[in-house]
């Protein structure tokens, strides 16, 4: 087998882990399971598990990516193919795209062009390395579409949609992820939608509270004092900011970038910091209790570039766990050498 090799910007988790990213469960909903098939409004045919399982079960090893940084490698799974499904139904016809719609409680949605679907292999699958799905994991059945990132593969599958223009999933339409999701071109955001002037005139005021700015571009400034409580700032850019004693609770700042950045004395009291980066970051006597960390990063692998970090800087002792090993083994050793025995503390 030809050596993997991970996409830009991922980082591999523990072998043994396998996160748990967005809706936690299907819906509560007593009916059997179906899967029903609709060519625009057309119902082409409903099937139960045990109908779609006698299509044919095929397995593929398949590299998940997941858009907050996280990769795992080489996961074996099993299910039966889109292609399977198609040539039962009779084919795609004319649609160009494919939606794929979940049974859970906002109808979580995610679309792909149809050929592209195909061209990747796209399954539905019901176990991976030889277990059933968990239900967190989308059992019994959730789609994995190889070579994209990883929501788009949508758990708990109930209804596949053949359409003749892309109706935009969940997170492409509601918090900017990148419709292509090709993680070697790094498809993970579309562009910030703030213009600059309006970013600056917002910051200016240092109170950017509760404001959607997503993807916003403001490496190098000095922000010190900024008030950013439950603002969306996904993939935003804060390299190497002045930012003491800032307050982020509550803030999305999934994949935000803080290499470099002073964050002295601010707060990140049970905000979503997925895949950021606080490579070169400092972050003494900051607080990140109740943040969740899945895929972030405290160092740079390549560069050794590394956050500062004191017996004041404030985490959650299981923190650690949602970290990949080496920047466990990084955070573990600075702690350690701090004195500081990360403290405990259940609010999740
Ligand atoms: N129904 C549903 N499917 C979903 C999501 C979701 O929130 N709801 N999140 C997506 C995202 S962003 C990711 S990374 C993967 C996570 O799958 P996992 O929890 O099995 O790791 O599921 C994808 N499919
Ligand atoms: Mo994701």
């Amino acid at each position: 087998m030809p050596e993997r090799q991970l996409p830009p910007g991922q980082q591999l988790v523990a072998a043994a882990k396998w996160p748990t990213i967005g809706e936690l469960g299907p819906r509560r909903d007593t009916s059997p399971w179906t899967i029903a098939v609709h060519r625009g409004d057309a119902l082409l045919r409903r099937f139960t598990l045990d109908e779609l399982r006698s299509l044919g079960l095929a397995e593929q090893s398949v590299d998940i990516h997941c858009v907050t940084r996280w990769s795992k490698l080489n996961v074996r799974i099993e299910g039966v193919r889109l292609a399977a499904v198609l040539d039962e139904v009779g084919g795609g016809g004319a649609s160009r795209f494919v939606s794929f719609v979940a049974r859970s409680e906002r109808l979580h949605s995610t679309s792909l062009s149809l050929e592209v679907a195909l061209q990747l292999g796209a399954m539905l699958a019901f176990s991976a390395d030889g277990q059933p799905l968990s239900e967190q994991h989308g059992g019994p059945v959730r789609v994995v579409v190889p070579g994209r990132y990883f929501y788009k593969s949508l758990k708990w599958l109930e209804r596949i949609d053949l359409l003749d223009a892309d109706r935009m999933g969940f997170w492409e339409s509601t918090a900017g992820y990148h419709n292509g999701a090709d993680p070697w071109q790094e498809e993970r955001y579309v562009a910030e939608r703030v213009s600059a002037v309006e970013a600056r005139r917002l910051l200016s005021a240092r109170d950017i509270s509760t404001r959607e700015l997503r993807g916003l571009a403001v490496a190098g400034l000095e922000l010190a004092g900024l008030v950013a409580r439950q603002a969306v700032l996904r993939n935003a850019d804060f390299r190497d900011c002045q930012l003491a004693r800032s307050c982020f609770d509550d803030a999305n700042l999934s994949n935000a970038h803080f290499q470099g950045a002073s964050l002295r004395d601010s707060s990140f009291r049970s905000a979503d910091l997925e895949g950021a980066d606080f490579s070169g970051a400092d972050l003494r006597a900051s607080d990140l209790r109740g943040a969740r960390l899945c895929g972030a990063s405290f160092r740079h692998l390549a560069s050794g570039r590394q956050a500062i970090v004191d017996r004041h800087t404030q985490f959650d002792a299981d923190v650690l766990e949602m970290l990949t090993p080496e920047q466990q083994d990084f955070l573990r050793q600075t702690i350690e050498l701090q004195g500081q025995v990360p403290e405990v503390e259940n609010n999740r």
